[in-house]
């Protein structure tokens, strides 16, 4: 088991101390770490006792604390898994090789690529949602956005800690532009399209936990599985946190669902919004929204960068090494739906080029299991209507299904059918100002908005009535 130096500056198990260079620099990004964290993270909200998690070690049991603590003070640690004793590359061209502990020269900027991308995700979304603390539908809706919130800040310093130590100057270089890009800003985006979407209301919150950190799971479990042995060791602690994100995600969506489905008993031919609720196709085009551009994150369906990345034993596959026998895959191919025509087609792609395909189909399985909880809520309220996630070339800007007019459920239309038809499917700006106009803050604990139902339970055994946020 790793030592942690908890009271170190910087948490970490990493033995930091041990490398005063590496410490000395990560000390120096600190506080422009901190800065960034005052001048674009939850605004308003820095001087209050929030009830936090905490990671304070990377073991199983007892990773985590909880406690009271004011954002900036919150401690934002290095954690690696523990290393797995003489561990191999387990896919690609280098498989079975011994894993590597330092960068291998060859693969040096993909590399570097790949974990300045995952980490610029991390600060974006915080950027996103730092004025919903603002409109907070309950404390214990509160807490959980900072929570969020502070553990994205935390999936940036594990990112920075690899640019820091494997890097070099340029990796330092990199660790400074990550606080500068800026979501939204048209001179310095965020580098992935779903990171500058605005995230301005709790509807969108929910979806962009359930839908967008659930591609963060399936990018992490891919990289969790590379050659590059730190870069493995990270993304698997990061996952431990990721699973509550997707939860709030979930929840959240169950909740406003659930709501919907109390006004709609209340009076059956009223439309929930006549009692200030939120309505399911409201529900469903917001869906239809986030689960589009989230697709997007996956990249092109057939890419050659995925290959790359494939081949180099960088990015394997979500449980590579669980749910896979050929680890190589050489001749393998994989079916990818394909336009031809106004018809979809499956074509056999070489398996390597389609491995974000691979990845993003499994993905949409484990999207849908929200979906099926979700109907399963409105079918015991006693109601007809079903969600459903749309077409994946629905709504597409990048991959094969770019810019092509296909329906939810997956019909290549005329481009001018498609633009008449748009505000069925996506939400308007009518819908988000409607939405925005539920958005009204309520801060007592134990109290609840009216559009969404409470939670079945608190925190960590806590009660719902708990006060998550010391105001
Ligand atoms: N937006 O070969 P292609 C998370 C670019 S979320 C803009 O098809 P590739 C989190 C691409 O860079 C997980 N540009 O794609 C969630 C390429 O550019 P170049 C984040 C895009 O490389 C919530 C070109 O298009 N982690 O952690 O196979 C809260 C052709 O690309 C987009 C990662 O993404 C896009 N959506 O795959 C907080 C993991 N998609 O080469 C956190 C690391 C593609 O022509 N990243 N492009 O200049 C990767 O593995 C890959 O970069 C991608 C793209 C999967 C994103
Ligand atoms: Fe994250
Ligand atoms: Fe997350």
């Amino acid at each position: 088991m790793s030592t942690v130096n908890q009271y170190d500056s910087i948490p970490n198990n990493v033995d930091l101390s041990s490398d005063k260079k590496l410490q000395r620099a990560l000390e120096k990004w600190q506080p422009d770490f901190l800065k960034w964290w005052t001048d674009m993270g939850p605004e308003g909200f820095q001087q209050d006792q929030v009830y936090l998690r905490t990671a304070i070690s990377a073991d199983n049991d007892g990773w985590a604390h909880f406690d009271y603590v004011k954002m900036p003070d919150y401690r934002w640690g290095i954690f690696l898994t523990d290393p797995e004793p003489d561990r191999k590359i387990g896919f690609g061209d280098f498989a079975a090789e011994p894993a590597w502990q330092q960068v291998p020269g060859e693969h040096r900027n993909v590399l570097k690529r790949l974990i300045v991308t995952q980490g610029d995700t991390e600060p974006a979304s915080v950027e996103q949602q730092r004025l919903l603390g603002k409109t907070a539908p309950s404390l214990y809706d509160l807490r959980n956005l900072f929570q969020v919130n502070v553990e994205e800040g935390r999936h940036l310093w594990a990112m920075v800690y690899l640019l820091h130590s494997y890097f070099g100057r340029d990796g330092r270089e990199e660790a400074e532009a990550l606080l500068d890009r800026r979501s939204g800003n048209p001179d310095r985006p965020r580098i992935l399209g779903a990171f500058n979407e605005p995230v301005e209301d709790w509807l969108s919150f929910y979806m962009f936990t359930y839908f967008t950190d659930r591609d963060g799971k399936y990018q992490l479990l891919s990289l969790a599985e590379s050659g590059f042995d730190p870069l493995a060791r990270t993304c698997r602690f990061m996952l431990t946190e990721e699973a509550h994100h997707m939860f709030v995600g979930e929840t959240g969506v169950l909740r406003v669902v659930q709501r919907a489905c109390e006004l709609m008993k209340e009076d059956p031919n009223e439309n929930p919004r006549a009692r200030g609720g939120v309505d399911l196709p409201m529900v469903q085009r917001y869906l239809n929204q986030w689960f589009s551009v989230s697709l997007d994150l996956f990249g092109g369906e057939i890419s050659s960068n995925a290959a790359n990345y494939f081949a180099a034993g960088l990015k394997g596959r979500a449980q590579e090494q669980k749910k896979y026998e050929d680890h190589v895959v050489l001749d393998a191919v994989y079916g990818v739906p394909t336009l031809e025509g106004d018809r979809f087609v499956t074509q056999d792609v070489p398996m390597r080029n389609a491995m974000n395909t691979v990845l993003r189909d499994a993905y949409v399985e484990d999207c849908q299991r929200g979906v099926d909880k979700w109907n399963k809520a409105i079918e015991e309220a006693g109601f007809s209507y079903r969600l459903s996630l749309p077409h994946v070339a629905f709504h597409r800007a990048i991959g094969i299904y770019a810019d092509q007019p296909v329906t939810p459920d997956g019909k290549l239309i005329a481009r001018e059918e498609w633009d008449r038809r748009r505000d069925e499917w996506l939400p308007t700006p009518a819908d988000y100002e409607y939405v925005r106009s539920l958005m009204m803050p309520v801060y007592e604990p134990g109290r609840i908005a009216n559009w969404i139902a409470p939670p079945s339970k608190g925190i960590k055994g806590l009660p719902f009535e708990f006060e998550y946020v010391k105001l």
